[in-house]
């Protein structure tokens, strides 16, 4: 599974003195154990959404899959899937399984292109996400008394309010900066010493760049854990910003389809993100078959929830690609790691044949000499192909004259690494679009199919 060796890290490995959790006994459970208590729950979720969800009782009974048909989570595979476009096929509130009056709060997709998502929540469902948000912080090391800049964006976006309340639930003392205003962010990290920083990577890296900027070190800062997560991220970006921050990156993974961030999470052995697995049940499917497959092989995540009451979620399909593993992980916690997600599917592009996520060709951007980390990548048709421009930024400080010969070597080895041929463009510092929140990879501009 790749570990980060501890040369790289910093860290020590793990005595069993040093081990800590927040919820020790869920988060230590042993398999078999947690297997019963996953499937007492999806008896009481298939309950549930048979009997408030009206498409969910169709389909059930359409496939002769009804609550009691279900008597082992093997069984599992007899549900059907869950999709995106049921959520918006059934705006805004056709998948719910409560009554307004059972209700806390929605939140919902940006919607760029047709409906948005909508998603959710009762009053006890903010108290599980709450709870397994700090299980997630404190899983990355964070504690009671820490200060936490919290720079994901709120309002309909799951993750300032969901960071927002894991943080407090733990008992840190959280800053609600949100994204934006970056110059004042850093002013802020540096007033209020906060010891943990939650943002997507890319506005880490943009908060990192202003701070440069204003002749603010961060690497002298009281930043220790930055809580990175909502946009695919390269290993390659993690140590860039490791580097340029100073502190330890830690992957953080969510959807709000399935409640936001807290999904999962890296401990700290940082081997893979530990799935709260008596909150929710993984499995990886092959995604053109649908076929459950093995563990360790890689395919696309599917979730579903065990306890969530305002939208249950039967085999949720997130798109993401990644593998699973139940191997003991040396924290102790027992439950499955799911891997650094490499992409969705949606955003493979498919070039003369080759499969590539941007995540790959970021990783290739990353630390070649005279590059900045900020790119994006332009799809066009050519003919009858699809072609990929590279937009990358020099360094500050490279000469003009020398861009060129910079493209050339980028052009090289994303053609040895990734094995497509692209066209790159090395352009003046500060021409990419900088993030504020997930950070736009590619600019399509394939003419839409009719
Ligand atoms: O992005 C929730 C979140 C907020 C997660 C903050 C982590 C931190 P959505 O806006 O619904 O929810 O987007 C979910 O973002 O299906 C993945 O494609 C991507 N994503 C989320 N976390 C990661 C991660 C939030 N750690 C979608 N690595 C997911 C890679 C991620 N991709």
């Amino acid at each position: 599974m790749g570990a980060l060796s501890t040369a790289e890290t910093g860290r020590k490995s793990l005595s069993a003195g040093e081990r800590s959790y927040l919820h020790a006994a869920a988060e230590t459970m042993p398999r078999e154990k947690l297997a019963q208590l996953q499937f007492e729950r999806l008896q009481a979720t298939l309950a549930n959404a048979y009997a408030n969800v009206p498409l969910v009782h169709q389909r059930l009974d359409k496939v002769g899959a009804r609550p009691a048909d279900i008597r082992s989570l093997d069984d599992l595979a007899r549900l059907p899937f869950t999709i995106k476009t049921d959520l918006r096929d059934q705006y805004p509130f056709g998948l719910f399984a409560r009554p307004h009056e059972q209700l806390a709060r929605l939140h919902a997709s940006s919607g760029t292109t047709g409906k948005p998502t909508v998603v959710g929540y009762t009053h006890e469902d903010i108290d599980n996400w709450a709870d397994l948000m700090a299980r997630s912080l404190y899983s990355a090391g964070v504690r009671r008394g820490d200060v936490v800049h919290n720079a994901y964006g709120y309002g309909l976006f799951t993750g300032g309010l969901g960071a927002h309340y894991g943080a407090e639930r733990l008992g840190a003392v959280v800053v609600p900066v949100s994204g934006g205003a970056t110059e004042r962010q850093v002013g802020l990290i540096m007033d209020f010493k906060a010891r943990v920083l939650c943002a997507t990577p890319s506005y880490a890296l943009a908060i990192a760049e202003v701070a440069e900027q204003q002749g603010v070190d961060l690497r002298k800062s009281a930043l220790q854990i930055g809580m990175f997560g909502a946009e695919p991220w390269s290993a390659a970006m993690r140590h860039e910003i490791e580097a340029r921050i100073g502190l330890k990156a830690v992957d953080v993974y969510g959807l709000s389809e399935i409640m936001g961030p807290g999904v999962a999470c890296e401990c700290e052995c940082q081997d893979g993100l530990h799935g709260w697995e008596d909150h929710f049940l993984f499995e990886v499917i092959d995604p053109e078959t649908g076929k459950v497959l093995p563990e360790g092989e890689a395919g696309e995540l599917v979730i579903t929830t065990l306890t969530k009451q305002a939208l249950p979620m039967l085999r949720y399909r997130t798109r993401d690609i990644t593998r699973l593993t139940t191997a003991p992980c040396d924290c102790g916690r027992t439950h499955v790691r799911i891997l650094r997600i490499t992409g969705r599917n949606d955003d493979m592009l498919i070039i003369r044949g080759v499969n590539v996520y941007p995540s790959q060709i970021e990783a290739v951007l990353i630390g070649r000499p005279n590059i900045a980390p900020h790119y994006q990548l332009v799809v066009e048709r050519h003919g009858i192909l699809d072609h990929v421009r590279v937009e990358v930024e020099a360094l500050p400080g490279t000469e003009p004259a020398l861009f060129p010969a910079v493209a050339r070597d980028v052009r090289h080895h994303i053609k040895s690494m990734v094995g497509i041929t692209t066209d790159v463009t090395v352009q003046v510092p500060g021409t990419v679009p900088r993030s504020q929140g997930k950070a736009v990879r590619v600019r399509d501009l394939r003419p839409k199919e009719a």
